[in-house]
């Protein structure tokens, strides 16, 4: 059968991965000793954020000089790789992969577009770097979400049109990302955070091949 959409376009981290937890524990370690408050709350607007608007936000208004501002990206991020080192597949968040390997089964092309700069490290963490047709990240575009330009990067690397493409995200700017590509999103997670999503799931494992066809074919 010939789907409407062509192709499934997955964020990674909150989405494929639990890395958001490490991406928390990083951040919380740097603002501990900087005397910053941050709470779980908090992390949850640095979802789908790029690392520099990440420290904006939690910086809250803090003026520091350029020096120290990329001193503290670089310090966050010592962090958080060191925390990558222990991955492993259970990383994976439970049902996405065998998702993932159901779309392919069915003949619809998949991709990652994460704006983190260590997708690879993620993917290879994991052991799922094979798993997808295209992968786009954080080094791909300049305009990071809630700019549509890293999953329209996906759409022409895969070679399908952003109307035929469905986004599955978890943060409230890549929902918007998607909104403003003109590609239908799907949001896993809350309806505070990702309410603005066409079709809303609690979490990746509750998105099965037919329900996903039956929005696809919407
Ligand atoms: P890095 P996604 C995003 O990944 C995270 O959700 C966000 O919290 C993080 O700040 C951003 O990647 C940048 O990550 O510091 O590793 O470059 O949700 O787009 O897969
Ligand atoms: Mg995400």
């Amino acid at each position: 059968m010939s789907e409407k959409i062509k192709a499934v376009i997955f964020d990674l981290d909150g989405v494929i991965t639990d890395t958001s937890e490490y991406h928390y524990q990083a951040w919380k370690k740097l603002a501990d000793e900087e005397g910053i408050t941050f709470t779980r709350d908090d992390n949850n607007k640095l979802r789908g954020v790029s690392r520099s608007e990440c420290l904006k936000i939690l910086l809250n208004g803090k003026q520091v000089s350029t020096e120290q501002f990329q001193e503290m990206m670089d310090r966050k991020n010592r962090y958080y790789v060191e925390l990558l080192k222990q991955m492993t597949s259970k990383n994976i968040l439970s049902g996405a992969k065998e998702l993932v390997l159901e779309i392919k089964r069915r003949g619809i092309k998949t991709a990652i577009a994460s704006v983190s700069k260590n997708t690879r490290t993620v993917l290879q963490g994991t052991g799922i770097e094979d798993l997808f047709d295209v992968i786009v990240d954080g080094y791909s575009v300049k305009n990071t979400k809630p700019a549509p330009d890293i999953f329209l990067s996906a759409a022409k690397e895969l070679g399908v049109k952003p109307e035929d493409c469905v986004v599955i995200e978890d943060a409230e700017a890549g929902i918007e990302a998607a909104l403003a590509g003109n590609i239908l999103p799907i949001g896993i997670g809350p309806e505070e955070r990702v309410g603005k999503a066409r079709f809303r799931f609690e979490k990746i494992g509750d998105i099965t091949l037919t329900k996903l066809l039956e929005i696809m074919n919407f």
